[in-house]
């Protein structure tokens, strides 16, 4: 008997307040993935190479300024863009590391007034599920140990506590999608192997089909 292998990749979402580390730790797992001989790539969101990409991004430097629900739908629209391909490269065997996605969507934008949970996941519902998020936890105020906050838009205290805040509503959700809380205040090399063995459990677990996020 051969051992059975699993039959397609997996889509690992790493998801976090400002500054957990989400970026290098990305680059930490796809590595990690790489040197075990398992095909996979990175991937983050907003992609700002896109035509939609690039209106995000000069929303988000504040060198433009767009209605809360329409850059809201932009953002989805990013994401939407890429679904097929995400499905594409799972069902070849490629496992995807993406950094943020459709739940930074609805946490971000429902930390603003007037915008709630629901209203903000409907355009992300369809989209290719994650096999698990994996959440970089720390405090904003450890996160804002780490240099403080650029320029752009979100990157206020008062805007990242609401954003944890949502973060947390979502981890609860439903929504069969696994939630892994990784302490990201440790070093970069405990954090890293501490994705590793969710990662490894992840891959064991792997289901064929790719879900779709948040369909009842
Ligand atoms: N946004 C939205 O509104 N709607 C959406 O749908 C999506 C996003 C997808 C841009 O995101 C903004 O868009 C973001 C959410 C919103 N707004 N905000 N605020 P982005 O992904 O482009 O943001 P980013 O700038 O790439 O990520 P980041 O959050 O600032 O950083 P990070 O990737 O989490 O962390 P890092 O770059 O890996 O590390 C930060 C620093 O900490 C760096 O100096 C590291 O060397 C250091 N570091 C990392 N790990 C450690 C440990 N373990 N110990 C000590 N120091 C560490």
């Amino acid at each position: 008997h051969s051992t059975a292998k699993p039959t397609r990749g997996a889509f690992f979402l790493l998801e976090g307040v400002d500054r957990c580390g989400k970026t290098t730790q990305c680059q930490r797992l796809l590595q990690r993935l790489l040197q075990a001989g398992i095909a996979a790539t990175a991937m983050r969101f907003p992609n700002r190479t896109t035509s939609t990409g690039q209106l995000i991004d000069s929303y988000l430097q504040q060198t433009s300024n767009m209605d809360d629900r329409a850059i809201h739908l932009l953002f989805s629209a990013n994401r939407w863009e890429s679904a097929d391909m995400i499905v594409e490269q799972l069902k070849a065997g490629t496992s995807i590391v993406c950094d943020r996605y459709a739940y930074s969507g609805v946490a971000f934008s429902a930390s603003k007034d007037n915008m709630d949970l629901e209203w903000c996941q409907a355009p992300d519902r369809g989209l290719p599920a994650p096999d698990c998020v994996i959440f970089l936890d720390m405090s904003t105020e450890q996160a804002e140990e780490r240099g403080g906050y650029g320029q752009e838009r979100y990157e206020k205290r008062e805007m990242q506590q609401r954003v944890r805040q949502r973060f947390q509503e979502l981890s609860q959700l439903d929504d069969g999608v696994q939630w892994k809380f990784v302490n990201a205040a440790q070093t970069m090399d405990q954090v890293e192997d501490d994705i590793w063995s969710i990662a490894q459990q992840t891959l064991e677990q792997v289901q064929p089909e790719v879900r779709q996020l948040w369909q009842s």
